[in-house]
């Protein structure tokens, strides 16, 4: 993948933005602001970030709880993200639920699944659709080495590979699966070797190198929009934080984390940067306002938000009625969200899109007599 000046010193600001989303959040989590736990993907940045840039406009991602800079780096935006943390009344789950379920449709974002590999099928389905629809749109599939291990994961990919979906999956392994290593989730050496069993390329990469991940995951998804079928990028990484704010970690050796520190993927990036003249300490100390101040906004943004309306506490426990999509596209017209307030904006914004030919329609029921 041949990438200009720009595009370089863009991802290293998208891998410190997502750094430093991250460490506020966590500053904000021990002052008791954030409602629910925070799972933070330090060192992860170089996988979710160059995973991400090989897409383009219309893509999807399907991601998980390491996925902020996938978010970030598809158009996610900081004030949203912050609101979710605060469970303000404008965040995207309008205050609703923890930190983790967040989304954004308009930017092609499924909220993530907290139970382990199910967002694989999900992404299946949102190929499918979009296979259907004839739309040219590829699924980014992200999970980690514990979500290997169950089955939707194994479904996900057999079913994307008979359908030929367009899904590119991305398996973050970082050594763990909460307190679990790798040496006890699984008896092989790669994950990537998985692939084959369900007819699909795959590989495995170093995934702190950002450079590394965007070249394999590029030819991944070459691979996936040729219309030949999913292919799947092992990305091998570490979660240097316990795997909440609540986690210790006391179970990773500290010779294995401080390895890992050493090989931190941002350190490398800019070392990299810096070796062919393309960071200076002039570009570095412009990035670190503008990451700094784009912080700064999010926090006094979510702060200054209203709480959630108590009032509204019953809205949207029920599906409404009349035909509904399945996938959000931007420009739709579907009255039930106006309530959703653009973060970036601040106005109204619809979420989900009511496209008459191709809409996947089914009668509206209460969910809980399904
Ligand atoms: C089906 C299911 N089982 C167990 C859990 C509890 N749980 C949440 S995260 C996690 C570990 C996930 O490990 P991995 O997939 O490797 O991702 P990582 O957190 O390391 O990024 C577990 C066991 C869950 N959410 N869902």
């Amino acid at each position: 993948m041949q990438l200009e000046r720009a595009n370089l010193l863009q991802i290293y600001y998208l891998m410190r933005l997502t750094r430093a989303v991250e460490d506020r959040t966590r500053t904000l989590f021990l002052q008791g602001r954030v409602v629910g736990g925070v799972y933070t993907a330090q060192g992860h940045e170089a996988t979710s970030v160059g995973a991400a840039m090989t897409l383009r406009d219309g893509d999807i991602i399907v991601p998980q709880h390491r996925d902020l800079g996938m978010h970030l780096a598809r158009g996610g935006s900081p004030r949203a993200v912050m609101c979710q943390w605060l469970a303000r009344g404008n965040s995207p789950t309008l205050g609703r639920d923890g930190t983790l379920h967040i989304g954004d449709m308009h930017h092609g974002i499924v909220p993530s699944i907290s139970m382990l590999g199910e967002s694989l099928p999900v992404a299946c389905g949102v190929a499918l659709t979009m296979k259907m629809r004839k739309r040219d749109t590829l699924v980014m599939a992200p999970c980690g080495d514990g979500a290997t291990n169950t089955g939707p994961f194994h479904e996900g990919l057999n079913f994307a590979s008979v359908q030929k979906l367009p899904v590119v999956f991305i398996i973050e392994n970082n050594g763990y699966a909460y307190s679990t290593p790798t040496h006890k989730q699984f008896a092989i050496e790669n994950l990537s070797d998985r692939a084959k069993a369900y007819g699909m390329p795959g590989e495995h990469v170093d995934g702190n190198d950002v450079l590394k991940v965007l070249n394999a995951v590029e030819r991944a998804v070459k691979h996936a929009r040729s219309g030949r079928g999913p292919a799947l990028v092992e990305c091998k990484t570490f979660r240097v934080r316990g795997h909440s704010e609540a986690d210790r970690a006391d179970y990773v050796p500290a010779e294995l984390r401080e390895e890992w520190l050493r090989k931190d993927p941002i350190k490398r990036f800019e070392a990299y940067l810096e070796e062919k003249s393309i960071l200076n300490d002039v570009a570095r100390a412009e990035i670190e306002a503008k990451v700094k101040a784009v912080v700064d906004d999010a926090v006094s943004f979510a702060e200054q938000s209203p709480a959630p309306d108590g009032a509204t506490v019953a809205d949207y426990v029920y599906a409404p009625d009349g035909p509904i999509s399945l996938i959000g596209e931007p420009g739709a017209k579907d009255p039930r969200y106006v309530n959703a307030l653009d973060t970036r904006t601040g106005k109204p914004f619809n979420t989900v899109a009511d496209d008459a030919e191709s809409v996947t329609r089914y009668e509206a029921r209460e969910v809980g007599k399904r």
